[in-house]
């Protein structure tokens, strides 16, 4: 989503705005700007398009001090005009967020003379702010008494050319933090947008309003009250986010999925019984007597939480369910205060994961669990336990590594919450602990079949809808093939229980429908057979990805790909990464823009 930068220091910053805002180009945007404190005026630049294009036009621009966007448009359409900054008078505002009363903010200010020249609700927000220093000189106190005003969502950063040397920035449920440098201040939504300068962060909450200068910076609450906020010495490294010898990062990142899975179980080292305690201190003492597990996420998330439903119910025998975040926010549901709430979310700025996790804490149920990749996200610092998977940065737009280390994180909570209630002895745990550790070698293996899903992607590239097809815990997974089809090739495709195909999506079923099955060798195999029959007897063409040892042969419209291990209950693990490179492959084929596909945006920070 949109992405702020903005610094005050003690020589040129439009460099360092503009690497910035090149690396949080991978969170998806529409077009660009920045703007400084000039010799006499606000300096803007804006483009739509790529980051290097404003970099090419902001060429002859320098100052010290200014705020820069990428913005992914909610109001208004993306074009120069709706692009941030946006300027009142002396005052130039970037945002990231929507503000949810800017219809009657925009009459107020309209009444009062102000001439909008975009159709974002952001403008409303430099008018509010110019209007008010009219009363009120000081930037900071002008930025507070104008938020106190403002419904909905912000991350904000402001300059007034009147007051030079200074920015002030203020959030409210969109993400920033403070970069504390050698050289200078800055501010950003993504602490990647500031290593080039520091590693000092300090993150804001919600409700802060902060001001940088070169020499120092100070926080406050919207009432007035100082505040003092920790810092922290980022770990993120800078090299993480290189692409290295790969032509996209979701290519990286599918290949990066043996090391991230490594690292995301590391937590339980050569131990051959896995403690609670890896999910926070107070684990054990706060599963004890949870009765139901209720798993809040979004898009790919949801489909890892869905998948860890049935090993949550089969093997620690707890009811479990899964809800769409942004439905279960505003839904009128019942509170379980016993129930263990599970967040998923790789950025952990997911807001309506976010919200959804502030609701159902509202209602009075604190059990909660935080699964995310970024460690010093909004979620997990609103958990009460926490697991950090280890992906690393996920650049690509179309989630891979992260969702396959939510799903081993996923399964640790399985075991762990399996052992609390008194369900996995220790042979058992032991048998689980060795296949993750064998996961990494296993996902390797799935790799080499890159060659072979590539002839696959070209011969159905040209189609215009695919069908996929799992049962039991391998459903989740043909569900996030479908996804990732759809979000980067932008072949429609939907995913059904195997079963569910003559309940009325086999209508569909021709010769230029690619049906996608995915076969393991477990339970279901002979039943999902059945259904490949039902497919094949309506001249569907069969694309089947089974394991070494299920019995399907290949035929004429069956194309058969095995993968090298059956995995039993962490099949679903390795199941999914041929359909992800079977996404990959035809998306090149097409010719879309692999990383940031049309319309999407990685880190989605808006309702
Ligand atoms: N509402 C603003 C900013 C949108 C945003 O934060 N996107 O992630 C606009 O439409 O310009």
């Amino acid at each position: 989503m949109c992405g702020i930068v903005a610094a005050a220091a003690g020589s040129n910053i439009v460099p360092i705005l503009v690497e910035g805002l090149k690396k949080l180009e991978y969170r998806g945007y529409d077009s660009a700007g920045l703007a400084v404190t000039g010799a006499a005026q606000i300096e803007r630049v804006r483009s739509v398009g790529r980051v290097a294009e404003l970099e090419a036009a902001a060429a002859g621009t320098a100052s010290p001090t200014g705020i820069a966007h990428t913005r992914w448009a909610t109001h208004g359409v993306p074009s120069e005009r709706n692009a941030h900054p946006h300027i009142s008078g002396s005052i130039a505002v970037v945002h990231n967020g929507i503000i949810e009363n800017y219809e009657s903010l925009r009459e107020e200010l309209s009444a009062q003379g102000y001439v909008f020249t975009s159709d974002t609700d952001t403008e409303t927000i430099a008018h509010l702010v110019e209007a008010l220093l009219k009363d009120e000189p000081d930037l900071f106190r002008a930025v507070q008494r104008a938020c106190r005003r403002l419904v909905g969502a912000y991350g904000i950063a402001v300059i007034d050319q009147r007051q030079p040397g200074k920015v002030v920035v203020a959030r409210e449920g969109s993400p920033l933090l403070l970069g504390l440098g050698a050289d200078g201040n800055y501010a950003a939504s993504d602490a990647s947008a500031l290593l080039q300068v520091t590693r000092n962060m300090v993150y804001l909450e919600n409700g802060d309003i902060a001001e940088l200068t070169v020499s120092g910076v100070r926080i406050e609450r919207l009432d007035g009250t100082p505040v003092e906020r920790p810092v922290h010495v980022s770990q993120l490294s800078a090299a993480a986010v290189e692409l290295g010898n790969f032509r996209h990062y979701m290519q990286k990142e599918i290949f990066e999925q043996p090391e991230a899975l490594a690292n995301t179980l590391e937590i339980v080292g050569g131990s051959r019984s896995i403690q609670p305690g890896i999910f926070g201190a107070e684990a054990g003492s706060l599963l004890q007597d949870v009765d139901h597990i209720l798993i809040l996420a979004c898009g790919t998330s949801a489909h890892s939480g869905m998948t860890a439903r049935y090993w949550l119910e089969a093997v620690a025998g707890v009811p479990c369910t899964v809800e769409i975040a942004s439905e279960y926010r505003y839904r009128c549901s019942v509170a379980n205060p016993r129930q263990l709430i599970v967040a998923i979310s790789q950025s952990g700025e997911t807001a309506d994961t976010l919200a959804a996790l502030r609701h159902a804490k509202s209602l009075g149920q604190l059990k909660t669990l935080a699964i995310c990749n970024v460690p010093e996200s909004a979620i997990v610092r609103e958990s009460a336990l926490r697991f950090i998977t280890r992906a690393g940065p996920e650049i690509g737009v179309a989630s891979t590594k992260a969702f396959t280390t939510q799903l081993a994180a996923l399964f640790l909570l399985t075991l762990v919450v399996a052992k609390v209630r008194g369900r996995l002895d220790a042979a058992q745990e032991s048998a689980y602990i060795d296949q993750l550790r064998h996961l990494p070698v296993a996902v390797n293996k799935v790799l080499t079949l890159e060659s072979e899903i590539e002839g696959w992607a070209r011969r159905f590239a040209d189609k215009q809808h695919a069908l996929f097809l799992g049962r039991g815990r391998h459903y989740p997974i043909a569900l996030e093939g479908a996804l990732k089809l759809k979000e980067i090739s932008y072949i429609h495709a939907e995913a059904y229980p195997a079963g569910e195909l003559k309940h009325g999506p086999l209508a569909l079923v021709d010769a230029s429908m690619p049906v996608i099955s995915v076969a393991p060798n477990d339970e279901l195999l002979e039943k999902l057979k059945s259904n490949l029959q039902e497919v094949r007897a309506r001249g569907g063409e069969l694309y089947v990805f089974a394991d070494a040892d299920s019995e399907i042969p290949a035929s004429e419209g069956v194309h058969m790909l095995r993968l090298p291990e059956h995995y039993g209950l962490l099949s679903p693990i390795l199941h999914v990464i041929p359909l992800q490179l079977l996404s990959y492959h035809a998306a090149l084929v097409k010719g879309t823009d692999v990383d940031k596909p049309r319309n999407l945006a990685k880190s989605v920070t808006v309702e």
